[in-house]
């Protein structure tokens, strides 16, 4: 059994410990094969009444995936009788987030300091998300070549206006008032209140009322404001430029709108793997008003096809491995992504 993960009960708590801090508590396979069945067992034991969730080491929550695993996996034999790591640590860890998503009982993360990618996964399909001053909340897969997964396609429509289109398209990093303004965050708190806000929960009398209410109440008494929310300046122009249908046209708007902000964006969508983008906005595109298990298979879909191209391998490079952070994106540029090449990604895969 992993030590990566620590699964504790702390009296009417599953209390689940992220513990790989050295990696920022990315999710690896073998991590996600201990949450699975212990956040299984804790939802059928009646004195379990909620599950808490966070990461150790008091820098990250969760920085993503373990996708440098992935991508170093591809280049290996699959052992007879095994499947590939591509196929078994998507399906898995979207299969995970599934049963967050329809867990029965309060699913509590505590999200302090980096949040990122496959971390969502593990915190937004819950019913309380407690941010705190050091929440860096980001989908920033455009970046590696990937796409932005873990149910993106299902909860980045349902930010306010085009900000989930910005969020996915651009990988542009939130703050913890930002992420309350976005419908992330459901309660902020301070860092050090956290280990009291876990002391109280294991303390409430569940007995009080239905257990989501008894949730939000005990974090309700620990609740601060929580700071100045930059984003909120520039969401008219979000919405009207990443309203458009294609990247292109979100890129004209911005460079319309001719102030600095709107540049800083054109640049940062200009490092981005264009197939990524193209893809992305498909996606969102297309999965916005799905239900969530629809979601989940398209972008299983999505995972199966974009792993297998070069702009991931290269971005892993670039971003994980040689961190020269100058990725030769396959197509370079927009004008030689084709449309049916982005199509074929939502085709059909082996279960
Ligand atoms: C985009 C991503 C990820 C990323 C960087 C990106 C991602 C991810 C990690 C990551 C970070 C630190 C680690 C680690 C992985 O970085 O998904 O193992 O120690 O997991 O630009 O999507």
């Amino acid at each position: 059994m992993t030590t990566d993960v620590l699964l504790e009960r702390r009296g009417p708590l599953g209390l689940v410990t992220l513990n790989r801090p050295k990696a920022l508590n990315a999710l690896d396979l073998g991590m996600i094969r201990a949450l699975h069945p212990a956040l299984e067992a804790w939802a059928k034991e009646p004195e379990v009444k909620a599950v808490v969730i966070r990461g150790a080491g008091g820098r990250a929550f969760c920085a993503g995936g373990d996708v440098r695993a992935v991508a170093a996996s591809l280049g290996s034999p699959v052992p007879e009788g095994q499947e590939p790591l591509s196929r078994a640590f998507f399906r898995e860890e979207y299969r995970l987030n599934q049963l967050i998503h329809h867990y029965p009982k309060p699913y509590v993360a505590l999200v302090d300091g980096i949040c990122m990618g496959g971390g969502l996964g593990l915190s937004v399909h819950g019913s309380h998300r407690v941010v705190t001053e050091r929440l860096v909340l980001a989908m920033p897969e455009t970046a590696i070549g990937l796409f932005p997964d873990v149910g993106g396609g299902w909860f980045l429509p349902r930010f306010p206006g085009e900000a989930g289109t910005w969020l996915g398209l651009t990988g542009a990093r939130c703050n913890a008032a930002e992420a309350m303004w976005l419908g992330f965050g459901t309660q902020h708190v301070t860092h050090d209140r956290l280990e009291v806000v876990v002391d109280a929960l294991a303390a409430a009398d569940w007995s009080a009322g239905p257990a989501r209410d008894v949730a939000t109440r005990v974090l309700e008494g620990f609740t601060t404001e929580p700071g100045p929310a930059p984003l909120k300046e520039h969401r008219d122009v979000i919405n009207r430029c990443f309203a458009k249908d294609s990247v292109e046209e979100i890129l004209a708007a911005l460079g319309a709108e001719g102030t600095p902000w709107a540049e800083e964006m054109r640049a940062t969508l200009g490092r981005m793997s264009p197939s990524s983008l193209k893809l992305t906005l498909r996606q969102l595109r297309r999965c916005r008003g799905l239900p969530y298990d629809e979601v989940v298979d398209v972008e299983y879909r999505l995972s199966q096809h974009t792993t297998a191209l070069p702009d991931f391998r290269e971005g892993i490079r670039a971003v994980l491995v040689d961190k020269d952070n100058r990725p030769r994106w396959n197509p370079p540029t927009l004008a030689e992504v084709r449309e049916a090449d982005v199509e074929a990604c939502f085709a059909p895969v082996r279960p």
